[in-house]
């Protein structure tokens, strides 16, 4: 079987979904800690696999994959996890209008929190900006809540690409010293990933030396 590296911090949430999933499926795999204070993403060697110079990356021998969906996507579609990305194209589109969603929408909304209050000197934050940054935080975790209703994960009783692509963003807001209101269905949910091994090895991770830290 081709070796399988990841590389990229773990301190990525991005990074994280590829680890997570990796580890969800008991795939063996080394990995690599680049990007951030580990550098190395403006390097020849790196850029040739991925030109944007950012993380993840996912080498599966000859295989050179970028983009954090693409890659899990790639891992489930390569270790036959048909319950993570469904077999059917309906089945699979709504695990991926999650997936899609969750660029446009939610991660654009946890930037704003996380790049704006986080990772900004206090002296050097918008106040205004931070504030809607919130609110739409807000609107995607409702969002997030009608979607699970009582299911433990966003399509049902078992979790999948849907899962990866936003539930790592929750326990960066749930840490986050403001308050963002966490619906109840939502709130639940975070406590069933936080029960899973792979969320908690690296979606919980320490993220304390990136606070402050406005360049990677
Ligand atoms: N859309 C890309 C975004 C990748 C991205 O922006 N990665 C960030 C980390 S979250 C990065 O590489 N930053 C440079 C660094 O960490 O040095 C993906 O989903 O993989």
């Amino acid at each position: 079987m081709s070796k399988l590296e990841i590389l990229g911090r773990h301190t990525s949430y991005n990074v994280q979904k590829v680890l997570w999933l990796a580890d969800e499926l008991n795939i063996e795999y080394t990995h690599t800690q680049i990007g951030g204070r580990f550098g190395g993403t403006d390097s020849s060697e790196f850029l040739r696999m991925n030109p944007m110079g950012k993380v993840p990356v996912l080498r599966h021998g000859a295989n050179v994959i970028c983009e954090s969906n693409t890659i899990v996507r790639y891992l489930a579609a390569s270790f036959a996890a048909e319950s993570w990305m469904g077999t059917t194209p309906f089945e699979r589109s709504l695990r991926e209008r999650w997936m899609d969603w969750s660029i446009g929408n939610l991660e654009p909304a946890f930037v704003g929190v996380f790049w704006g209050f986080y990772r900004t000197p206090a002296d050097k934050r918008h106040r205004k900006s931070i504030e809607s940054s919130v609110k739409a935080c807000e609107i995607c975790l409702r969002q997030l809540d009608n979607q699970l209703g009582n299911n433990h994960f966003l399509l049902g009783s078992v979790p999948s690409l849907a899962d990866i692509a936003t539930g790592v963003f929750l326990h960066r807001l749930w840490e986050i010293e403001l308050a963002i209101e966490f619906p109840d269905n939502v709130r639940n949910w975070y406590d069933e990933l936080s029960k899973r091994p792979g969320y908690k090895r690296w979606a919980m991770s320490d993220f304390a030396e990136l606070a402050n830290r406005t360049g990677y």
